[in-house]
């Protein structure tokens, strides 16, 4: 029996030949470690005759991004494989296959995505991904849905909110994206040049209200299973296919979270158009397309989870006049105020997007960088305001003015 270790490329690649029925047994495996996020070890391990290949994910007992001195549960590699694996259950054709698991490694072995491109990174190059809406619409919609009181029994959720507990990662993002943005923390991480913006941040009364309420939010309500991490970086895309990855944050919360994690992301990138597109006309064109996919995310998510909800709701209540209604205002102003929270942390908190930090012109990365904070701080100081899909987009459009 194996205690845990990281891995070594031998050993991923004896792992990976251990696996049943999934390469042949003259295989001439390979195996490169491709981690580049925060936190994980990758290992990528391909049949170099030309045959199958597949993906072993190791957590690190700690941060990588920061080092040994921010230690991590490795039991967030079991969280992951569980979400993995149900949201695989729930949206098949959306999330990767797990073919194997060991929880004492803190390894689970997945289907190779790599005929798929980081959606983030499809997105600075300007790629158009017109079926996302309504992949990420489904994706949203079931998982939410199919997680909550108003599909489970209420002890069953009991018992699977038990299973998804999630403190330490829960802490990054209580951290990196309710707090830390709102004081001075040796977390922090922005050009002097927007020193301004920061304290701006730190001394803006209304908007700590509302960071407060939406912050909450995220304690307290355990409305669903979360991804929790839902960003771009997290999704592989081609235009006609969406595969999302990484729910090693998922938890019970707030489902607007995910919803607006999806859509701070687009407008991240909206934010960076002009440090990566040149020519005015083309630029707009894809602006305005972000701009549509951001609206249609939530009309393809809305009219999904209301079906689900006529359809499949096993909550007694469910069928009250106006119940309906009222929950999805409520996931709907989340949504608004998490997309929020989550761009102003990616400008001027620990973790940023290349969307944005790889524009080499300082003065178009300044640009959509104030941009975005600008959209940001709009979105969370209004999103009790928002009562429809376009609601989003008008104060989007209000802050983004020059
Ligand atoms: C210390 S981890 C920093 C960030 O990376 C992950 O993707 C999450 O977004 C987290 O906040
Ligand atoms: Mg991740």
């Amino acid at each position: 029996m194996s205690t845990y270790h990281p891995l070594t490329i031998e050993e991923a690649i004896s792992l990976a030949r251990g696996i049943p029925g999934h390469f042949p047994a003259d295989a001439a495996l390979a195996c490169e470690e491709i981690g580049d996020g925060n936190l994980n070890l990758v290992f990528h391990i391909t049949d170099q005759n030309g045959g199958k290949s597949l993906i072993i994910k190791q957590a690190l007992p700690y941060a990588k991004v920061v080092g040994e001195s921010w230690p991590l549960s490795l039991d967030r590699a079991r969280i992951e494989r569980e979400a993995l694996q149900l949201q695989y259950r729930l949206c098949p054709g959306l999330a990767p296959e797990v073919y194997a698991y060991d929880d004492r490694l803190a390894i689970t072995v997945m289907e190779d995505l790599s005929d798929h491109t980081i959606m983030r990174k499809g997105l600075i190059d300007g790629v158009a991904y017109p079926l996302f809406a309504e992949h990420i619409g489904e994706f949203l919609a079931r998982t939410l849905f199919f997680t909550s009181d108003l599909a489970m029994n209420p002890q069953e959720k009991k018992e699977q909110v038990k299973k998804f507990i999630n403190p330490d990662l829960c802490k990054i993002t209580e951290d990196l994206i309710f707090e830390d943005p709102y004081k001075p923390s040796a977390n922090n991480n922005y050009p002097e040049y927007l020193e301004d913006e920061a304290r701006s941040l730190r001394e803006d009364a209304a908007l700590h209200l509302e960071v407060a309420l939406l912050r909450e939010a995220f304690l307290t309500r355990a409305e669903a299973l979360l991804h929790g991490d839902l960003h771009t970086g997290s999704i592989f895309a081609t235009p006609e296919s969406t595969k999302v990855i990484d729910p090693e944050f998922a938890y019970y919360g707030p489902m607007g979270f995910d919803v607006g994690a999806v859509i701070a992301n687009l407008l991240l990138n909206y934010a960076s158009r002009p440090g990566w597109t040149k020519d005015p006309a083309a630029r707009r064109e894809t602006e305005q397309r972000l701009l549509s996919m951001v609206s249609e995310i939530w009309q393809e998510f809305e009219t999904r989870f209301r079906k689900l909800w006529d359809e499949e709701a096993k909550d007694p209540m469910a069928g009250s006049p106006g119940y309906q209604d009222v929950y999805v205002a409520k996931v709907l102003r989340d949504t608004a105020g998490f997309a929020g929270c989550k761009m102003i942390r990616r400008i001027v908190g620990l973790s940023h997007v290349a969307d944005i930090d790889a524009i080499e012109d300082e003065r178009l990365r300044e640009e959509a960088q104030r941009k975005a904070l600008a959209i940001g701080k709009h979105l969370v100081k209004h999103h009790r305001t928002v009562t429809n899909g376009e609601d989003i987009l008008r104060l989007v459009k209000q802050a983004a003015q020059p």
